[in-house]
C-alpha cells in the first residue's frame, strides 16, 4: 500500500522533508552528532567529500575515509529530534520514494553518535570516554510506538522501585546497543556503563537556577542504581532513542561519549574541544 503524501513528505526536489537528503547522499554508515558545528570536524579528516546539505539544525555530509564511505549527519539537541532522524534516515534506504511502498530488501545501516555527556560518578572524570552498554530513556517516546518486544521490564521495574519513580513522569524504557558494534569501538581507553537519555538540560537532568526540582535526590540515586554489575554512568539527551529507534527499525547503533563534565564532582572540561577531537579520531580509526 502506497504510504500517503502526508505520511511520507517528500520536497519539490524529492528529498525527505527535514533532513532534504535523497536515497543517494547517504553511506549506510552514519556518524550522528548534536551540534551541526561538530560535522565539519569529523569531515575535515576526510579525503573526499561528494555531498552537502543543511536544513534547520540537520547538517549533512557524504565522503569518503580511508576508502571508506561515511555520512556524518548533526541532529540537533534531544529525542524529539532523533525521532525525526532515525525515521527519515530509515525511509531513505527501505522506502521506495516513487512507489511510496516499503522495499522487498531491508537495508540495515550502522549507527556511530559521537556525543558530548556528563559523568554520574566520581570515578569517571571528565575528559574520558564512555560507551553507552544500555541506555534509559524517560520522555515516554517509545509508549508512543509498539515498542513492547525492546523493553526490559525486569530492569524498568528495579529503575522504577530505586528512585521512587513519580507516577506522573512517563516510564522509563531501559534499550541496548548493538555488542558487535561495542566490540568494533571498545578498547581499554573506554568507559563502559549505562546512559540515562533526559528529556531536557536543566530540571530533568537534576540542575537547579531558579527553579526547584520534583526530586532533587533523583541524580544521586541513578548514582547508585546498578544492574549486573553495571552502573548508571552518565546524562545526556539523545542515546536512548537512538538505541531504541535503531533495534525497533533493524539497525545497529552504538553511542560513542566524550565526558566533559562531571555532575557529582561539579567540575567542567577546560578544553573539551581537545576530548571531543580525540574522540573523533578514535573513532574514525575505529569504523
Ligand atoms: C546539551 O548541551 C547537548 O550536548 C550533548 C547532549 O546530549 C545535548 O545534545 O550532546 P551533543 O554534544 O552531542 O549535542
Amino acid at each position: 500500500m502506497s504510504i500517503k503524501a502526508s505520511e511520507l513528505i517528500l520536497n519539490p526536489d524529492g528529498s525527505i522533508y527535514h533532513l532534504n537528503l535523497k536515497p543517494e547522499n547517504i553511506s549506510d554508515t552514519i556518524i550522528l552528532v548534536g551540534d551541526p558545528d561538530r560535522v565539519h570536524h569529523i569531515t575535515k579528516h576526510f579525503n573526499h567529500i561528494e555531498f552537502e546539505t543543511q536544513k534547520r539544525e540537520f547538517k549533512t555530509q557524504t565522503g569518503t575515509y580511508d576508502n571508506k564511505r561515511i555520512t556524518v549527519l548533526s541532529t540537533g539537541i534531544g529525542c524529539d529530534n532523533i525521532d525525526i532522524v532515525l525515521n527519515e534516515l530509515d525511509a531513505l534506504v527501505n522506502i521506495d520514494f516513487e512507489t511510496r511502498t516499503i522495499k522487498n530488501n531491508f537495508k540495515a545501516l550502522k549507527i556511530i553518535r559521537i556525543g558530548t555527556s556528563g559523568s554520574l560518578q566520581s570515578d569517571i572524570p571528565v575528559d574520558s570516554f564512555l560507551i553507552s552498554r544500555l541506555a534509559i530513556e524517560f520522555s515516554g517516546l517509545f509508549h508512543t510506538y509498539d515498542s513492547e518486544k525492546i523493553c526490559n521490564s525486569h530492569l524498568e521495574e528495579a529503575f522504577i522501585k530505586h528512585t521512587n519513580w513519580h507516577k506522573f513522569k512517563a516510564k522509563p524504557v531501559f534499550v541496548k546497543n548493538s555488542r558487535l558494534l561495542e566490540s568494533q569501538f571498545e578498547s581499554n581507553d573506554t568507559f563502559k556503563g549505562i546512559t540515562a537519555t533526559a528529556n531536557g538540560f536543566y530540571g530533568p537532568q537534576g540542575r537547579v537556577l531558579r527553579l526547584q526540582l520534583q526530586d532533587d535526590a533523583l541524580n544521586d540515586k541513578m548514582d547508585s542504581f546498578e544492574y549486573k554489575g553495571l552502573r548508571l554512568t552518565n546524562l545526556e539527551m539523545e542515546t536512548a532513542a537512538i538505541y531504541g529507534l535503531s533495534k525497533l527499525l533493524g539497525h545497529q547503533a552504538i553511542s560513542l561519549n566524550a565526558i566533559i563534565a562531571n555532575r557529582v564532582l561539579g567540575n567542567f572540561s577546560k578544553n573539551p574541544e581537545e576530548i571531543i577531537e580525540k574522540l573523533i579520531q578514535y573513532t574514525l580509526k575505529k569504523i
